[in-house]
Formats: C-alpha cells, sequence, structure tokens
C-alpha cells in the first residue's frame, strides 16, 4: 500500500481526523478501506454484463457495462502512468458530463493521481486559483461546449501556472495533447494508496471568495456514497440521471454516480438539464433517481404541463444546493408525484436528507435530518453556545466524512473551523424533533440598514410568495443616509405578463400585507430576466452586489 511518504507533496497541508476520532470511526466499522475505483471494479468482478454508464450525448446514446468501464479506465490510467503521472500528483479535471468524463475519473483514481473537481462553468480565475493552491500537474479538459473554447482556457492556464507541465484535451486537441490510453498488461499501475490520504480535491461551492479546495479521503468518500445509497434505497435495478455537473458532491456522491455504482445499479450522463431534452432521456433510459438545484426543480414542475415524454419511471427526485421554498417543495409533489427529497450537503462534508417514508409535510418544508449517526452536528449563537431546539444559529459539524480543514487553504480558512474541529458552515438553521434542520439562511448574507440587521433570505422568502415572483434576491446596496438600502431583484413568474415591472408600491404593500416589519421593507425593485448564478446554479450574491455597485457608480 502507497503511504504518505510515497506521494510526493499530496499530505503536505491536509488535516487528517485527530486520532482518537479516526480510532471511534474505525472501531465503529465505518470505513471500509477499499480505494474509491474499486467501487467499479468490484461490480465488474460481480456483474460484469450489467450497464454502468451510458453517455446520452448528442451522438446518441452510448452504453459501457460494468467490465468495459472497468477496463476503459485501467487503459486510461496506463496511459496517464506512462505519460509520467505518479501517485500522488494533482490533476486539474475539467469535463461536461459524459462517458469521458467517468472514464477519466476513473482512470485518474487507479493511477493514483488526485483529480480536482472543477466544473464546466469554471473559468480563468477560478482554475488557476486552485491550480496554483494545490500544485496541480496537468489538466484535463475537453476541446469545446456550447460556444466556449476549453483549449485556450489551456494555453492561458499554461502561461499563468508555470507548475502545470501538461494538457490533455478530451475531442480535438489542437495544440495540446489528446487524452492517452495504454495497454495496462504493458505498463504498470500503482498498489493501492492508503485509504486515508485523498482521494479527490472537491471544490467549495461558497457565493463568497474564490472557491477552497477540499480533500476528501478514499475512507470518508466511499462511506459517502454507500451510506447516501442507503438513505435513498438505491438498489441494482436503479438508474440513475446525472443531470446536475458531475464533479459536484452532490451528483458525485449523494448518492450519485459513486452511490449508484456502489450497488451495481446504471448512470446515465446527460449535458443538458432542461427538460425539453432532459424528460426525453428519463423516457428513453427509465431513470428512476436524479438530482437536481431548487431553481432547476422549479423548470421541471411547470414543464410537466407541456412536456409530452413520460417520466413515470421516476420514484426519487432529489432536490438542494438551496433552499427549497415549501410552495415549490408542495408545487414539485403535486407535479410529479410524492417523489421529492431535500438535500442540504456540501463539499465539506455534512449531508442531510429527509427521508423516504417522512410524512410529506415534512418533506416539505425541512432540508432534512444528517445521514449518520455518527454526525456531530450543534447549532450555536454569536458566542458559540448552543442554542435550545427551535432557535435559529449557526450549524457546526464534526464526523465521519466531514473535513477538519481546507486543504492548503492558509490561515483565514482556519477561521472556518472551530479550535475543538467543528466546521462553521456559515448556514443559519434551524434543529426541529428528530434532529431535522431548517436551513434559514446563511450567517453573514444581512444587510445592515439604519443600523438595524435584516436577514436577505427572510424578505426572499415573502417575495417569492407574490403571485407575480419566481425568484427574489435581496442585496444591500451602500447608501450615504442609511449605510445600506435594500434592493431587492426579482424575477416574474411564467405567467405575468411579460415586459411587465414589478412596481415597488405593489411590492411593500404585498410585505406589509404579510406582517414584515417596516425596516425590511426594500427600498428599490429591481425586475431582471434571470438571476446570476454560480458554477452549480445557485444565486451568486457576490456578482449581484458587484453589478449594482457598478450602476451605482
Ligand atoms: C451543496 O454543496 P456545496 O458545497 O456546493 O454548497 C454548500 C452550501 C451549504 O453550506 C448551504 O449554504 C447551501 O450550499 N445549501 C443549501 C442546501 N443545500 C446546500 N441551502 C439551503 N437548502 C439546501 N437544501 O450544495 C450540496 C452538496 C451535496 C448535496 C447537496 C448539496
Amino acid at each position: 500500500m502507497i503511504g504518505a511518504d510515497r506521494v510526493g507533496g499530496l499530505a503536505d497541508g491536509f488535516a487528517p481526523h485527530p486520532d482518537a476520532a479516526a480510532h471511534r470511526y474505525s472501531e465503529a466499522g465505518l470505513f471500509d478501506g477499499r480505494a474509491l475505483w474499486q467501487i467499479v471494479s468490484d461490480a465488474a468482478r460481480s456483474n460484469p454484463d450489467a450497464p454502468a454508464v451510458t453517455d446520452a450525448g448528442t451522438d446518441g446514446p452510448r452504453t459501457l457495462t460494468y467490465s468495459e468501464l472497468d477496463d476503459a479506465a485501467r487503459s486510461r490510467a496506463a496511459g496517464l502512468v506512462a505519460a509520467g503521472l505518479e501517485p500522488g500528483d494533482r490533476v486539474v479535471l475539467q469535463l461536461n458530463n459524459s462517458a469521458a468524463f467517468a472514464i477519466t475519473l476513473l482512470g485518474l483514481l487507479r493511477a493514483g493521481a488526485v483529480p480536482v473537481m472543477t466544473l464546466p462553468a469554471h473559468r480563468i480565475s477560478e482554475i488557476s486559483h486552485l491550480a496554483s493552491s494545490v500544485d496541480a500537474v496537468a489538466y484535463i479538459t475537453e476541446d469545446a461546449r456550447r460556444g466556449y473554447d476549453y483549449r485556450e482556457l489551456a494555453s492561458t492556464l499554461r502561461d499563468r501556472v508555470p507548475g502545470l507541465r501538461q494538457v490533455f484535451i478530451d475531442g480535438d486537441p489542437g495544440d495540446h495533447l489528446p487524452i492517452p490510453d495504454a495497454d495496462p498488461a504493458e505498463i504498470d499501475l500503482p498498489e493501492q494508496m492508503d485509504p486515508e490520504l485523498p482521494a479527490l480535491l472537491l471544490v467549495s461551492g461558497g457565493t463568497t471568495g474564490l472557491p477552497k479546495p477540499i480533500a476528501r479521503t478514499h475512507n470518508d468518500y466511499v462511506l459517502n456514497a454507500v451510506l447516501s445509497a442507503e438513505v435513498t434505497r438505491l438498489g441494482a435495478g436503479d438508474v440513475y440521471l446525472a443531470a446536475l455537473p458531475a464533479a459536484h458532491n452532490f451528483p458525485l456522491a449523494c448518492p450519485g454516480i459513486f452511490g449508484t455504482w456502489a450497488v451495481g445499479g446504471h448512470v446515465v450522463m446527460t449535458d443538458n438539464p432542461s427538460p425539453d431534452s432532459a424528460f426525453d432521456v428519463i423516457e428513453a433510459h427509465g431513470v428512476t433517481v436524479t438530482a437536481l438545484v431548487p431553481a432547476l426543480a422549479q423548470v421541471w414542475t411547470a414543464a410537466t404541463e407541456w412536456e409530452p415524454a413520460d417520466v413515470s419511471s421516476l420514484r426519487l427526485l432529489q432536490v438542494g444546493g438551496s433552499k427549497l421554498g415549501q410552495a415549490d417543495a408542495e408545487a414539485l409533489d403535486a407535479a410529479l408525484g410524492p417523489i421529492g427529497q431535500q438535500v442540504f450537503g456540501m463539499a465539506e462534508g455534512l449531508i442531510c436528507y429527509t427521508r423516504l417514508d417522512d410524512p410529506r409535510e415534512l418533506v416539505h418544508r425541512s432540508q432534512g435530518a444528517p445521514m449518520s449517526e455518527f454526525d456531530d452536528v450543534r447549532v450555536v449563537d454569536e458566542n458559540g453556545d448552543d442554542v435550545p431546539d427551535g432557535a435559529e444559529g449557526e450549524l457546526l459539524v464534526r464526523g465521519p466524512y466531514t473535513i477538519r480543514g481546507y486543504y492548503r487553504a492558509g490561515e483565514q480558512a482556519a477561521n472556518s473551523f472551530t479550535p475543538d474541529g467543528y466546521y462553521r458552515s456559515g448556514d443559519a438553521v434551524r434543529r426541529l424533533a428528530g434532529g431535522y434542520l431548517t436551513v434559514t439562511g446563511r450567517i453573514k448574507d444581512t444587510v445592515v440598514r439604519a443600523g438595524e440587521n435584516v436577514a436577505a433570505d427572510d424578505v426572499e422568502e415573502n417575495l417569492t410568495a407574490h403571485p407575480s415572483i419566481r425568484q427574489a434576491a435581496v442585496v444591500g446596496v451602500p447608501d450615504p443616509d442609511l449605510g445600506e438600502r435594500i434592493s431587492a431583484l426579482v424575477v416574474v413568474s411564467h405567467d405575468h405578463p411579460p415586459g411587465q415591472p414589478i412596481e415597488l408600491s405593489e411590492v411593500r404593500r404585498f410585505l406589509t400585507g404579510r406582517g414584515l416589519a417596516a425596516f425590511k421593507l426594500p427600498d428599490e425593485v429591481h425586475t431582471v430576466p434571470s438571476l446570476p448564478v454560480t458554477a452549480i446554479g445557485k444565486v451568486d450574491k457576490k456578482a449581484l452586489r458587484a453589478e449594482l455597485q457598478k450602476e451605482n457608480a
């Protein structure tokens, strides 16, 4: 087994569980000691001819069985080793949802390399920041998609990050190299890595600052996938549609791609989550489970009205990544049947699920309960003292699959953890009976107007209760008299007359009617066609504030 001394600098800047915690988790039998890629090689041994992955891409669907996927991954690993990759090398991976994503990810893992899981929407600022902070030696991406040429990004990246030795391209490589394959009979693949070492680096999903690398070990990520598969009662007969960007923790392992492979199920990959395309894919492949962010879930709910495709094979539709409003959760069930599940998770670890047999009313109003009894969750006030159940506070968490520190992220990121190792999520939550959580907002997402703290989420939720408002974002804008004034950006509902803005007076009247205090009422309303979103589709408040500030300058 390859240990920390033989993986270059991989272990530098990685914060493992302290000994006592590691001991307690392994005594409890939580970790099975497999490398992440063994999920697939194990399935290939027991179920070689079962479908493992289908690429629903534009060239027509292409399916690989478990034995074909395992072989392709070993050939890719051999190619990468022959090209000079060594165990512990960090490699930035940026591929759209495709069979190539699956093969290349498994190939990297099999070669002992550590992929940095960036999303297709990341651009040079995020990619170069991540590549240099983890000392990446290679970048793997594809030629071009949806009018964006990743080869140009690759060329700029080479100029900016001198340590980056190689670029490999799926498709037409242009000035770069194709992703290599080789005969695994001719090249020695490395032994298994110590499962307590990082298997891959996820990217933090925050809406402030640049993304931070998150090291997830073989042990903790296998646990993440396996426990998630249990909670969602996944079996070999399930067909999981990866419709969100596959490198994100939610579609990757909650239970997502790895959870589906862990039970011998079938993963279908699409890079187009819009209903006109995705509904046909669901019908064609008999998809049973998928995961969406709330904005997409809203679109899917509405699309059941006009899309002809039959999506009745779906038994579970997971929604997470940002808050799903209660009205939207109810509408989803009404349109698609009682198949919605709320998922509140984070790349840093903790995943909460509503359970399959929970009363629908609980599924509609809560974001779920932690998946493991070993998840140690606290809800605290600003002094770090626990608040009683039902009161709002910041969520802190420690647990077997939650990190103890960001990977190589320096001083500032250290504030994200308490001295005794809890991750400070920055999420404001209330704990209900049975450990269920409702997310009420972000701790620091407030507007300070004339000395009063106004929680953005509170105003946003009341705004979306208006029949003409589909989405809302509230941000503070610097103001000479008030300090900050409350600016609301709203997207109108599908049935609102197009081109007609929502008036400030109407918004204030409506919110007052709902009993909102006068100091929380917006000072301005902008009707916009859409809100800026992050790479996974969360409303991007950083971008919003910058836009508003530019307008005011
Ligand atoms: C998921 O992971 P990340 O790392 O992209 O973002 C985590 C943050 C959380 O701290 C929270 O602020 C927000 O996203 N969030 C939610 C939420 N799910 C995530 N806020 C309200 N309600 C929810 N249901 O987003 C993620 C990872 C795995 C599974 C699901 C989501």
